[in-house]
């Protein structure tokens, strides 16, 4: 294998994962991204202790990626010293960025393997714990997370205010992205490992040092496992968290919110269009002044001719994100039959909705109407973004050798 003694280059432009590797001499199945910043004390004894436990149970199929913010103690340096005894090791100095969580994504965006992961350099995260994560990994799971809040996990020596604010930050992201943080009981984690065709072709954005809720709110993830861990008090060096890392967060789970509730507008905005284009047929099909054609016929055409234009715009517009990867026709074919499918079933749902809520709720028809509307429009986006768009052809994970 050729062997670098220099630093690697980072890639530059938009933070997104390519489905398949960058070619090179050496393909692996696991890679292993540990970002740091002023590190040198604990640089060699964590690649030495994740050498010892992956050259046991992933022997020459992983490799380690230093990803070292330009660390004024150079970090990289210390690292890149170490190339001679770890024949996995490849280490990337990154001088034109900042953060963590940014620096873990140019770690993936060079990565040979299948499997991604990430891991603090500091030891707080015990190496042991990575053969459990693989194991979730290679028995299908698309994320494996090492949890501090399942058995097993904890926080031991961690102040009363620690604690608090730890677990009221993570409320804060219960309460702004229940579906996102909802998933796991320790979204604030900083060691996982997930399968790269998660996030392949999503265009990453996190802000500041949470890079799990980034991939759980922007990745297309399934089986979610957790793995319990003792978090460990740091030995050297320090923590880089301050005040700022908790005004990163917040805005990072407002940008979420906002990447997930524009989705959700657009939909809007389409069924909207929608509307237009049923009204205007029906009034030119069976309309007394123009065609007169029978009402249930015209409402027929005018009814599946909204469902075509709806189905065309959100195609494009709406999901467009997630079905980059699937252009085909027959795949588009299908996401039209299971797009009208719902939308035939929705009616029937606003139809009884409606009666029932006049007869039995509210005697006015249009608040009546309105509810049945909404309901319905939340009932088709949730059906359509899980069945329609988000899984047309899902096919079941690779299997791995363990
Ligand atoms: N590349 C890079 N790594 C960072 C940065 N900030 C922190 N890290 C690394 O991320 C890991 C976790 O950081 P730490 O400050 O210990 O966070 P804490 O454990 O939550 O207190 C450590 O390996 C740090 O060296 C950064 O801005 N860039
Ligand atoms: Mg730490």
């Amino acid at each position: 294998m050729l062997r670098h003694h220099l630093v690697l280059p980072v890639s530059t432009g938009d933070l997104l994962i390519d489905p398949l590797p960058p070619i090179t001499e050496r393909e692996v199945l696991l890679s292993l991204v540990i970002p740091t910043y002023q590190e040198r004390h604990n640089i060699a004894e964590i690649i030495q202790l994740l050498t010892l436990e992956l050259d046991r149970s992933l022997p020459n199929d992983y490799e380690l990626i230093v990803v070292d913010d330009d660390s004024p103690d150079r970090t990289w340096e210390v690292a890149r010293d170490l190339y001679p005894q770890y024949p996995h090791l490849r280490v990337l100095r990154r001088t034109h960025e900042r953060g963590l969580a940014t620096a873990v994504v140019r770690g993936w965006q060079s990565a040979t393997g299948q499997i991604l992961g990430v891991i603090d350099a500091d030891l707080q995260h015990p190496p042991a714990v990575l053969g459990k994560l693989w194991e979730a990994i290679a028995s299908g799971a698309d994320l494996a997370i090492a949890s501090r809040n399942v058995e097993g996990g904890g926080v031991s020596e961690w102040s009363l205010l620690r604690r608090c604010l730890s677990r009221g930050a993570q409320l804060l992201g219960l309460l702004l992205l229940p579906e996102t943080i909802g998933r796991v009981t320790d979204p604030m984690s900083g060691y996982f490992l997930l399968r790269r065709a998660t996030i392949a072709g999503k265009v990453l954005s996190p802000i500041g040092y949470k890079i799990l809720i980034e991939v759980i709110g922007r990745g297309d993830i399934g089986k979610i496992v957790e793995v319990g861990y003792e978090f460990q008090e740091r030995q050297a060096g320090s923590s880089k968290v301050t005040a700022r890392q908790y005004l990163e967060y917040i805005q990072h789970l407002l940008r979420l919110r906002m990447a997930r509730s524009g989705r959700f507008l657009r939909f809007v905005a389409v069924g909207l269009s929608g509307l237009v284009v049923d009204m205007s047929l029906l009034y030119l099909l069976t309309d007394a002044s123009t065609l007169a054609l029978p009402l249930a016929l015209g409402k027929l055409v005018a009814g599946e001719s909204a469902i075509i234009n709806n189905f065309l715009w959100n195609d494009r517009w709406t999901f467009a994100d997630l079905v980059r990867t699937q252009t085909s026709r027959r795949q588009k074919f299908r996401r039209f039959l299971k797009f009208n499918l719902i939308c035939l079933l929705g009616l029937t749902l606003s139809i009884t909705l409606l009666n029932l809520i006049y007869n039995f709720v509210i005697r006015d028809r249009y608040i009546a109407n309105f509810i049945a509307i909404v309901s319905v429009t939340l009932c088709n986006y949730w059906l359509n973004l899980k069945l329609s768009w988000r899984s047309t052809d899902s096919s079941a994970p690779p299997k791995i050798r363990t």
